[in-house]
């Protein structure tokens, strides 16, 4: 398992998808059995997806080549220690280990700064920057109640 190769290819796509005016300088692989499944590189601007962050662009590529939404045996190299949004992701997908090089505090010197986003996290509802309210909580709750006596669900 060469960790360090594995690394220098999520760093080598955050250099070249940047340079190609694709994205952010960021860039990530997943590894399953000691191999390359996936590839992902920040593609926010060119796709128009706020989402298109290296690690979930990677995410979804290694579970379509797999056939599975979850990757318990995998391993996620990235450029760029995750953000909260990539964090969840990794972990919805059960990945086994992170593995990042950039710190969140690199990313933040040069413009990329998620801090506010922790904060939010601890704060209640209603103190959130974006306005946050509930709405027919009693009509949702009866999909869920719905979900709980199907028989033929599968377990997130
Ligand atoms: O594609 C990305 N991958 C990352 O790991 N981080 C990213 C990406 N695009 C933007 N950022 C920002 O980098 C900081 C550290 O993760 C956060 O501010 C992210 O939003
Ligand atoms: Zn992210």
């Amino acid at each position: 398992m060469d960790h360090a190769a594995f690394m220098r290819r999520a760093i080598d796509l955050s250099y070249e998808k940047m340079i190609a005016g694709i994205g952010g300088p960021f860039g990530a692989v997943i590894v399953h059995d000691g191999c390359v499944v996936a590839e992902g590189w920040n593609r926010v601007w060119s796709a128009m997806d706020p989402t298109a962050h290296a690690e979930v662009v990677a995410i979804r590529r290694a579970c379509r080549i797999l056939e599975t939404y979850q990757l318990a045996d995998c391993s996620i190299y990235t450029s760029c220690e995750p953000c909260p949004m990539c964090l969840g992701a990794i972990y919805w997908a059960r990945l086994q280990v992170i593995y990042y090089a950039n710190t969140r505090d690199d990313a933040a010197a040069i413009g990329f700064d998620d801090s506010f986003v922790y904060d939010e996290l601890a704060l209640p509802l209603n103190q959130r920057r974006i306005p946050t309210r509930r709405l027919l909580g009693n009509e949702a709750m009866a999909v869920f109640r719905v979900w709980q006596e199907k028989a033929d669900k599968k377990l997130y």
